[in-house]
């Protein structure tokens, strides 16, 4: 009797012990350990039905990304269904489940053309009572959530290449005018004034007349003092997609603004049935535009526009297409995981280090390791990025003219990005004007 009873527990035991380590991830470290040793957020995107049904989905969900985003249950049609009434039980089911896993949400989306219900687009509304819908969707749902969401994409998909770069076909255009964007930045900093306010758009990657529309709407934001953080670039791209100098000239100029960037819906279809070196391919984009987001001092997040190929919009809209994803059907790591993991664990390692700033006549002078001769300096306080100087030897960096930018009391932050794309720590410089200057790296 005695046996029997500690072979079953035996028995008890082993099983529990293989559903554990099944559901944790089958022994892997995950991507967002070595993404939180940098203070990255590697996120998907989820699909309520998988997640409300499937325990190994949301097993690899919480062990493998520190941020999500709902890919529909934020959205007009789900979430404010008829006129005064609203239905949250999707949206708090998520954001119970990344407060549980410590884990970032992604707020998707307060305005956007897509996705709203009958009762908006069917309706007939005056400006003033579009404007009152409007404040009340964003008080409504942005206030629920005040404080636990890290980023809203308060605007999406607003912009089109013509003449004053709005796109038409949006009620709220068509019915507000194009001051509804400012106003929906205005409302959601007042119904949150912690989360980071994104503007998000697909096609606006590279130099084109989309990314310069999205530019122009941005610069015009800015300018107005309109409450704008970040913005958003979606990346629905093709394998064989590769990385080029006029996507870091678009971040470059984007960060210019004092906006912050990130990669919101990325992933990369493939052609099926699948040739030979598809996937391969595949892994060689997501491992490029890792590595990009990892080595622009502006790029703070990578999402992936799900993660699993079982649960994908892709092949439904681009018929012929499909297995964009890290995890195939099965939920097994597939080569593109590699990839991303391997652009997060390189990028930790012989990254360069900045131990010390100082300002030297109308120069800044920084030392450190691992810089080469084609390292470049990203200097930024209120987020304003300057790329300049070049190195002398690997441990000194001269930016030539710097001191006239940082005045007495101001606090920059410093980045050096290596020759082979490595980004160092931020380093937080305070010129205290009496010429003790003071610095520390901050992670
Ligand atoms: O993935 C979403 C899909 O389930 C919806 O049917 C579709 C409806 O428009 O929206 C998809 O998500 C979109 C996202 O919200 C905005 N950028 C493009 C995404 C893919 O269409």
């Amino acid at each position: 009797m005695k046996l029997r009873i500690s072979v079953t527990s035996f028995i008890t035991l082993f099983v529990s012990f293989s559903v554990l380590s099944l559901s944790a991830g089958a022994g892997r470290e995950g991507l967002r350990a070595p993404a939180l040793d940098r203070e990255f957020y590697i996120g998907a995107a989820v699909d309520m039905k998988p997640f409300h049904e499937d325990e190994v989905y949301r097993n690899t969900l919480a062990e493998e990304f520190n941020v999500i985003v709902a890919e529909n249950a934020f959205k007009f049609e789900n979430i404010h269904p008829e006129r005064g009434r609203y239905d949250f039980a999707d949206a708090d089911a998520l954001v119970a489940f990344a407060s549980e896993h410590a884990m970032k949400l992604r707020g998707h989306t307060l305005v956007w053309h897509r996705q709203l219900p009958a009762w908006i687009t069917g309706g007939e509304f005056t400006r003033e009572e579009a404007i009152e819908i409007l404040r009340d969707h964003i008080e409504t749902v942005a206030g629920r959530y005040r404080g636990r969401i890290w980023a809203w994409d308060v605007v999406n998909e607003a912009v089109e290449a013509n003449e004053d770069g709005f796109r038409r076909d949006s009620f709220w255009y068509r019915t507000i005018g194009p001051e509804y964007v400012q106003m929906a930045f205005e409302m959601a900093r007042n119904a949150d004034p912690d989360a980071i306010l994104y503007y998000n758009d697909f096609d606006n990657e590279g130099m084109n007349s989309r990314s310069n529309a999205v530019y122009r709407l941005l610069s015009d934001l800015t300018r107005r003092g309109a409450p704008v953080d970040g913005v958003g670039w979606q990346m629905h791209v093709p394998a064989g997609f590769r990385i080029k100098n006029q996507h870091r000239e678009n971040a470059r100029r984007l960060g210019a603004l004092g906006l912050e960037l990130s990669i919101t819906e990325l992933d990369v279809r493939i052609r099926m049935p699948a040739a030979p070196d598809a996937y391969a391919k595949q892994a060689a984009t997501y491992r490029e535009v890792t590595g990009f987001c990892l080595s622009e001092p502006a790029c703070r997040s990578l999402v992936t526009w799900g993660f699993t190929d079982r649960h994908s919009w892709i092949p439904a809209f681009f018929p012929g297409e499909g297995d964009a994803l890290l995890f195939d059907n099965d939920l097994q790591p597939k080569p593109a995981y590699e990839a991303v993991r391997g652009a997060l664990r390189a990028s930790l390692l012989g990254r360069p280090q900045i131990r010390e700033a100082r300002i030297e006549g109308r120069d800044l002078l920084i030392a450190g390791g691992g810089f080469d001769r084609k390292s470049a300096v990203f200097l930024d306080w209120r987020r304003q990025n300057a790329s300049v100087a070049k190195a002398k030897g690997n441990t000194m960096l001269l930016i030539r003219g710097a001191a006239a930018r940082i005045p007495p009391g101001q606090t920059v932050s410093l980045y050096v990005r290596s020759g082979d794309g490595k980004l160092s720590p931020e380093f937080r410089f305070t010129r205290t004007g009496d010429g003790a200057d003071d610095g520390n790296t901050t992670k």
